[in-house]
C-alpha cells in the first residue's frame, strides 16, 4: 500500500487497481467488475506513487470560459553580451567578484547563498515547536556565456557541457560529509519570479533532504521492499506500453507527461535504464540527455511560440553514503502556463486548502505537446 492510499472515502473505492480501467492503447482492459471510470470524461483523482499525493482531475471543466488574469510576455534579450548583467563574461557581480571571460559554463558560491557551510547541526525541540541547524552550500551554474540564449536555443553540444558541470557538482559536493542531497533546477522565465534572463540555474547542497527528495525517497523504499523492483522502472514499462502520455524517446530516455501531472504542461525525463544519480551516467547518456532536454524546452517554446517558463530540476538519490539501490534518477518540468502565454495557473483555493486540481488531462496534454 502506498501512503497516499491510507485515505479512505465513505463508500467502497472501485477498481482500486493502480490505473483502474483506463483506455489502454489497443482495447480496454477493465478489471472484471470495475466502474466504468471514463478519464477523459468524469471527475476522478490520481494518485502520485512518488510523493503518496493524490491530484483532482476535471476533464468536463476544459470548456469553461476565462476572463481572468493575463500576463505580459516577457521580451526576449537582445543584447548577447548585457554589461550590467551580473552573469554575463566578465562583468562584476553584486559583491564585487569579477567573473572570469569563461568560454562554456561557469559554477560559482552563490553571493547571497540561502545556506551557510558553517551553520551549527543544533536540534532545538520545545513541544511542537522544533528547529534544526540547516548547513549547506548553494552554487550558480551559468549554462552559457551569451546572455540572450535559453536551454531551447542552446546547442545540443553545448547542453552537454552543462551535463559534465552537473555531474561534476553532484560528485564534489555530495562527497562532503555534511551534505546528504545535492538538488539541480533552473528557474525561467520573468513569470516564475527569476530575476535574470541570462540562462542560469542553481545546485543547493543540503544536509538534510528536502522534503520532496524525502517523499520520494520514502515511496521507492518501500516499493522496492515490497516488489523488490525499482518504481520508475516499472511505471516506465506501463507508459510505452500504453504510449499515450509520451511525447518522444531516444536510446536512452523518454520524455513524458506523467499520469498524476500537476502542472498543465507538465513532464518527466526518465531514463531507460536504473541509474540513480549524475554521477552513474555513463559517456552514451550524456548526449542522449543532452538531445532529450533540447526537443523538450524547443517543444515548450513551440506550443504557444513564446519563450516558456518553467521551474525544472533533477532528483537523484541522497549522497548520504548509503546505496539507494530504489533510486531513478529523472527530471520533473513543472511551468505555469495553462491555456496560452499569457494564462498562469494560479495554485490557489482548494489547491492550497486540498488537493491540486487540474481541468486539461494529462493525456489531452501530452497530445498537444506531440504535435507542437
Ligand atoms: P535567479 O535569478 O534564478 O533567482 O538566480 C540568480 C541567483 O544568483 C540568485 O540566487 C545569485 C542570486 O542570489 N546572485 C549572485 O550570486 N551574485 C550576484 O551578483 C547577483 C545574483
Ligand atoms: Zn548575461
Amino acid at each position: 500500500m502506498t501512503s497516499g492510499e491510507g485515505s479512505g472515502s465513505k463508500r467502497d473505492r472501485p477498481g482500486a487497481t493502480p490505473l483502474p480501467n483506463l483506455p489502454h492503447k489497443g482495447g480496454g482492459d477493465s478489471p472484471a467488475g470495475a466502474a466504468k471510470l471514463d478519464l477523459g470524461e468524469a471527475s476522478h483523482r490520481r494518485l502520485n506513487p512518488l510523493t503518496g499525493e493524490w491530484t483532482l482531475v476535471s476533464p468536463h471543466r476544459m470548456q469553461r470560459p476565462w476572463q481572468g488574469k493575463r500576463e505580459a510576455v516577457a521580451a526576449a534579450p537582445s543584447l548577447q553580451h548585457d554589461p550590467n548583467c551580473y552573469l554575463c563574461p566578465g562583468n562584476v557581480r553584486a559583491n564585487g567578484a569579477r567573473n572570469p571571460h569563461y568560454p562554456h559554463t561557469f559554477v560559482f558560491d552563490n553571493d547571497f547563498a540561502a545556506l551557510h557551510p558553517d551553520a551549527p547541526p543544533d536540534r532545538v525541540e520545545d513541544g511542537l515547536l522544533v528547529a534544526e541547524g540547516e548547513s549547506g552550500l548553494c552554487r550558480v551554474l551559468c549554462f552559457s556565456p551569451r546572455h540572450d540564449l535559453t536551454l531551447a536555443q542552446m546547442e545540443v553540444a553545448d547542453i552537454e557541457r552543462v551535463l559534465d558541470s552537473w555531474v561534476e557538482e553532484t560528485i564534489n559536493l555530495g562527497s562532503l560529509p555534511d551534505v546528504a542531497s545535492v538538488q539541480i533546477f533552473e528557474n525561467r522565465g520573468e513569470i516564475m519570479g527569476c530575476s535574470n534572463p541570462h540562462p542560469h540555474g542553481q545546485i543547493w547542497a543540503t544536509r538534510h533532504l528536502p522534503n520532496e527528495l524525502e517523499k520520494e525517497t520514502r515511496s521507492q523504499t518501500a516499493y522496492l521492499l515490497e516488489r523488490g523492483r525499482v518504481m520508475l522502472l516499472d511505471y516506465l514499462d506501463e507508459e510505452l506500453v500504453r504510449a499515450e502520455r509520451i511525447l518522444f524517446s531516444n536510446a536512452h530516455f523518454v520524455v513524458l507527461v506523467p499520469f498524476w501531472a500537476v502542472w498543465p504542461f507538465e513532464t518527466m525525463i526518465l531514463p531507460r535504464r536504473r541509474i540513480g544519480g549524475f554521477d552513474e551516467l555513463l559517456p552514451d547518456e550524456k548526449p542522449a540527455l543532452a538531445r532529450a532536454l533540447s526537443e523538450l524546452t524547443r517543444r515548450y517554446d513551440r506550443l504557444f511560440d513564446v519563450s516558456f517558463p518553467y521551474s525544472m530540476g533533477f532528483h537523484q538519490k541522497p549522497t548520504d553514503g548509503a546505496v539507494h539501490a530504489e533510486w531513478q534518477m529523472h527530471a520533473h518540468f513543472y511551468p505555469p502556463l495553462l491555456r496560452s502565454a499569457t494564462v498562469k495557473k494560479f495554485m490557489v483555493g482548494f489547491e492550497m486548502l486540498g488537493s491540486p486540481q487540474r481541468d486539461l488531462t494529462p493525456e489531452a496534454a501530452a497530445a498537444r505537446l506531440r504535435e507542437a
